[in-house]
């Protein structure tokens, strides 16, 4: 079955009730970076649902945890980067990856005395918890890094379009990182029945509909002059260059990034219009935690910064 266009996904589909709230924050954020000639990193992060029920109770969702783009954001702001983190509700974020699970309560040692109760981190949790400490500080006190959210793959669109919108006035010193998994089928809202579905009506059969192809006016329309960097996976490998180049040539954007599901935390490809790169961590160096990250987003900056043509914002 083939996909409506992006026009129609946006007729039939109310932006979520949070969004002018984002609009804004994404407009002050996008204005006050455009003013001092900053750089914008757009990073898209996590999955999203196609909802079963209006009211959801069930739905599809996709495997992505925002591993790859809570660390990227981190990177970006390294360097120099202001970041809009646009990611799934709960999904990883930047800095505080780092202590997912207990990891952080294991951090801290409490001292019980009543009203003169303490909390520390423990002695040889500070090396680790310092650094990112600062960080995170740094990046919060400069007002550098806005969080958006999403859960639906509705609600992805409109906030991704309201955020091409805002990030437009930034021309080429805006740059897109579109690295979360986000669905390629849906049900239409017409489709979608209000309430829980009861095994009482038997088996239902659902009927999953393409999504647009929302690369296209992105690039085109949206922001015809950012740096657009989008990622493909796939599982199996025979796919991956091919598909990407086939999005390259019809998109005409700047990179995409390629990767296996199977081996995306250690390899991936940065597939340009020119160039094919295979960038790819040793096995001590995944066992040391070297994020892939790090290399994915050296390697961006620089290739946006040949782009601008100008030296590097940090
Ligand atoms: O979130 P994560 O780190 O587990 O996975 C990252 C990823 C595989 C979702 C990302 O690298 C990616 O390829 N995103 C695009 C997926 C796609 O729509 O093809």
């Amino acid at each position: 079955m083939s996909s409506g266009s992006w026009e129609e996904f946006f007729a039939v589909h109310l932006p979520p009730t949070d969004f002018e709230d984002n609009r804004s924050l994404l407009k002050e954020f996008c204005e006050r970076h455009d003013k001092y000639g900053n750089r914008i990193a757009l990073v898209t992060s996590g999955g999203t649902t196609v909802p079963l029920e209006h009211n959801t109770v069930r739905f599809v969702d996709n495997f992505s945890a925002g591993t790859r783009g809570s660390a990227s954001a981190e990177y970006f702001l390294e360097h120099g980067y202001a970041v809009i983190f646009m990611h799934r509700q709960k999904s990883l974020e930047p800095y505080t990856r780092h202590f997912s699970g207990q990891k952080l309560l294991d951090m801290l040692e409490l001292d019980e005395r009543g009203p003169n109760t303490t909390i520390t981190v423990k002695p040889d949790s500070v090396d680790v918890l310092a650094p990112v400490l600062a960080r995170y500080k740094a990046a919060h006190s400069a007002g550098a890094l806005l969080h958006v959210s999403f859960t639906t793959v509705s609600e992805y669109f409109w906030l991704l379009r309201a955020a091409c919108e805002c990030l437009a006035r930034l021309g080429p010193r805006a740059l897109l990182y579109l690295a979360a998994a986000v669905s390629d089928f849906y049900i239409p809202k017409d489709r979608v029945p209000t309430h829980k579905m009861q095994s009482a009506s038997g088996a239902p059969i659902i009927q999953l509909h393409l999504v647009p192809k929302m690369l296209a006016p992105l690039v085109s329309l949206w922001v015809p002059n950012a740096y657009v960097v989008s990622f493909k996976l796939e599982t199996d490998e025979n796919l991956l260059i091919p598909k990407a180049r086939a999005a390259l040539d019809k998109y005409k954007h700047k990179m995409v990034v390629a990767n296996l599901l199977q081996t995306r935390h250690h390899r991936v490809i940065l597939v340009t219009p020119e160039a094919s790169q295979e960038v790819l961590l040793t096995r001590e160096e995944v066992h040391a935690g070297v994020d892939i990250e790090a290399t994915i987003v050296g390697e961006i900056v620089r290739l946006h910064t040949e782009h601008l043509g100008g030296p590097s914002v940090r």
